[in-house]
């Protein structure tokens, strides 16, 4: 384990921070004030978490069409994400983006995008552009189980291992694509293998567990950033709730659904910081309000926000005439 306190204070912060951010974008998204769709990064909060603490200011992310929990744990402005959701002029792309598109390069966020395995062309892009700038950054790029059987899947990686880019690949493995379980289209749960056929060095976590995402990503960045090319992670883990919208999820079975539960992200970091004498139980507590003071303030912030005003509907969606 090499995570410090502070550092454990802030894994455990971040997985709870994206949990409530989620709870509050849900019951927004029930009352209508979250326009178009949204898919929850409920349960899977800890990867993100882990991934992000073991990442620098100056590095970048990026992500999916579940991509609230990425973002907000890279330190994209919860407010102006928030604003972004509900489609107002204060969001992260003055909201003409919504929740598949946030994108904020001041806090390292490359974006998200609604085109399943789409981000990782754009990440080998960023990582040969930071390889050949010299700059020293790392790119993590995010993708889901659905994703690594899309065709880009094996040319980024390959792409990736021969030019030996600094990119951390965190696949997160939660078992679904939409309503199709992974047993259906891949001939293993173990997609990690998959990284042997293009010498990517791999490895397995559970990413319910921020601590051990943090662990992995740590010594994947290292690797990266000394120039020795790309890792990949899988990180098992689960969504609580169904694929998108108000998807009941019917399609998983109960006993499934009762051992993930179980597992908790949210829960089983708490556990393993406590035992690493990371925090106490009050000052988790403390934190838990922390956060719902800075969840209020947001919502509040992106309420009261305007839309767009229509004299700019063009701006910013093409390209100026040249
Ligand atoms: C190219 C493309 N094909 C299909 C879809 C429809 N679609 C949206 S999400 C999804 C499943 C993606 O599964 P996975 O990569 O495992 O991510 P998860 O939803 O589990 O986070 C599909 C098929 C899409 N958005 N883009
Ligand atoms: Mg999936």
């Amino acid at each position: 384990m090499t995570a410090t306190k502070k550092k454990l204070v802030e894994l455990y912060t971040n997985t709870l921070r994206i949990r409530l951010f989620e709870e509050r974008v849900f019951d927004l998204f029930s009352q209508n004030l979250i326009p178009g769709t949204v898919h929850l990064y409920l349960g899977q909060e800890a990867v993100a978490a882990g991934v992000a603490g073991a990442l620098d200011k100056k590095d970048w992310v990026q992500s999916t069409h579940r991509g609230h929990g990425h973002v907000i744990a890279k330190g994209t402005d919860m407010k102006a994400a928030m604003a972004e959701l509900m489609g107002k002029q204060t969001g992260t792309n003055k909201g003409k983006g919504g929740s598949m598109h946030i994108t904020q390069f001041s806090a390292g966020v490359l974006g998200a995008t609604g085109v399943v395995a789409s981000g990782l062309p754009i990440a080998v892009g960023a990582a040969l552009s930071a390889k050949l700038r010299h700059t020293n950054e790392v790119v993590a790029c995010f993708f889901g189980d659905g994703a690594s059987n899309n065709g880009t899947f094996g040319e980024c990686l390959n792409m990736s291992s021969i030019w030996r880019l600094p990119l951390v690949w965190v696949l997160e493995n939660n078992l679904y694509a939409m309503g199709t379980p992974i047993k259906l289209v891949c001939p293993t749960t173990d997609i990690a293998k998959r990284a042997d056929g293009y010498c990517i060095p791999s490895v397995i976590v559970n990413g319910n567990n921020a601590v051990e995402v943090y662990d992995a990503a740590t010594e994947a960045v290292s690797r990266a950033r000394e120039g020795k090319g790309p890792t990949l992670i899988e990180c098992k883990t689960y969504r609580l709730k169904g694929h998108s919208r108000f998807d009941p999820g019917k399609y998983r079975p109960e006993d499934e659904v009762k051992m993930w539960l179980e597992r908790d992200a949210v829960q089983t970091t708490l556990q393993t910081v406590l035992e690493m004498k990371g925090l106490t139980k009050a000052q988790a507590d403390t934190i838990r309000s922390q956060i719902q003071r800075e969840l209020d303030e947001a919502t509040k912030y992106a309420l009261g926000s305007p839309h767009p005003d229509l004299n700019e509907t063009f701006t910013n969606v093409y390209t100026e005439a040249r």
